[in-house]
């Protein structure tokens, strides 16, 4: 059933003094409004905008645990500042320690030397490296689903590109001597549980060794040059980039080197499980015959002009630009289409500046009247995997939603 909005204020300025502003009510706010079939559905109410120091005005999903994502124009930095990248907790924000380099970090389990070492040290112990680098919600896309799937309605905004710097977790865990036993990372960090528990963590996820040994996985301090902020994990956590945010723990404090896959809050039931056999959309599934999500599906999203942009009477070509990524691999095409996806002309792509960055595309294309038009973007990765038209492969929690990102825009007559 078709609900009704009107587009959000905060959209509005988005586009001053570029010849653009938004469309007025005529059309609903975006995100998940463009999920199924071509009539713009919208979100009953525009997202609640937060407000907190060093932050943007992200659209916040959920309060407790605190939830924000970034709207699509927010996502049209090469590197996403601070003040613009996406929150996701699980737990409470712990207190930030009075001297961050005496933070502590256990390594232990499959090891041979188990070690406790400051974040000081582990600064000067190792060698420090700087990626740029994506990291995503395995959640991200989840409100494309239909019917609803449990959880933050992220549209496309629990991701963003910033640059970490840290020391290889591979490095770390080689000092303390991973024994052939080795199977999976268990995870913990400093947030208490949403109880208030401090002996329950909130979430502890973990990865295969395989995966904690890339050289891009990282034990990080800083966040596009500036210590961590506390709400990113400062002051230190872990970006394992390409898979589901999930396993990026913030507010490190141990990894435990498991003999088996890793069995903490977060690691069961369907989270961060999708469907091994495809179910039924909206049916209960079967927990046990699910598999892990690992990296992330590849995604495109239009980061200029904001959806549902009015475009100045007379305009025939609109300049649009924003960024496409995917997982584990590169993207290799981003097509974009303003019939509906009946033709299709190749965007610019860049190449990343390494890997596990988001990369840049861009496009002019032809508006041929005035009136209302749908812009579609489409990434396909450098495996020749693209994007469905819709979310697909239903699951209860919502995972693996890319469906080809959608636009509005009214040329002015
Ligand atoms: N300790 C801890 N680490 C965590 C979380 C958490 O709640 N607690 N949330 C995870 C999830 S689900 C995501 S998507 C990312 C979000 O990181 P951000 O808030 O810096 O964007 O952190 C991950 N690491
Ligand atoms: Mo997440």
């Amino acid at each position: 059933m078709p609900k009704s909005g009107t587009i959000k204020a905060s959209r509005r300025n988005v586009l001053k003094g570029v010849g653009m502003a938004a469309v007025g009510a005529s059309l609903p706010p975006a995100g998940a409004a463009l999920a199924q079939g071509t009539a713009p559905v919208a979100a009953p109410k525009g997202p609640k905008l937060l407000e907190m120091d060093g932050k943007a005005k992200l659209a916040v999903l959920g309060d407790k645990p605190l939830v924000a994502e970034t709207q699509a124009e927010l996502m049209d930095d090469d590197v996403t500042p601070i003040d613009k990248f996406f929150i996701r907790n699980n737990g409470l924000v712990p207190d930030a320690p009075a001297d961050a380099k005496a933070w502590k970090i256990k390594v232990d389990g499959e090891v041979d030397k188990p070690m406790e070492i400051t974040l000081g040290d582990l600064m000067s112990r190792f060698p420090n490296v700087s990626y740029k680098m994506m990291l995503e919600c395995g959640g991200n896309g989840r409100s494309f689903f239909s019917p609803e799937a449990r959880g933050n309605q992220w549209t496309n905004g629990g991701a963003g590109c910033a640059e970490w710097t840290g020391v290889r977790l591979a490095d770390v865990l080689k000092a303390a001597g991973v024994k052939p036993s080795a199977v999976y990372t268990g995870q913990y960090g400093a947030d208490p549980h949403l109880s208030g528990d401090a002996t329950k963590p909130s979430i502890s996820r973990g990865v295969p060794i395989a995966k904690a040994m890339e050289p891009h996985t990282l034990i990080v301090f800083k966040m596009n040059g500036k210590d961590l902020p506390l709400i990113h994990g400062g002051p230190v956590r872990l970006i394992v980039p390409g898979w589901a945010g999930s396993t990026s723990t913030k507010w490190l404090t141990r990894i435990w080197v498991r003999d088996k896959i890793h069995d903490g809050p977060g690691m069961g039931g369907f989270s961060y499980r999708l469907a091994k056999t495809p179910i039924v959309p909206g049916s209960k599934g079967d927990e046990k015959d699910t598999v892990i999500l690992e990296a992330m599906p590849v995604r495109a999203v239009i980061s200029f002009p904001a959806d549902g942009s009015r475009l100045a009477a007379g305009t025939r070509k609109l300049d649009l630009r924003g960024h496409a990524w995917a997982g584990e691999n590169d993207v290799k095409t981003v097509d974009i289409s303003t019939d509906y996806g009946v033709t299709w002309k190749p965007a610019k792509v860049d190449a990343p500046p390494n890997k596990y960055a988001w990369q840049r595309f861009t496009a002019s294309v032809d508006l041929p009247s005035a009136g209302y038009y749908e812009v579609w973007a489409k990434a396909t990765d450098s495996k020749g995997v693209t994007q469905p038209f819709v979310a697909g492969n239903w699951n209860p929690q919502g995972y693996g939603g890319n469906p080809i990102n959608r636009i509005r825009v009214l040329v002015a007559s």
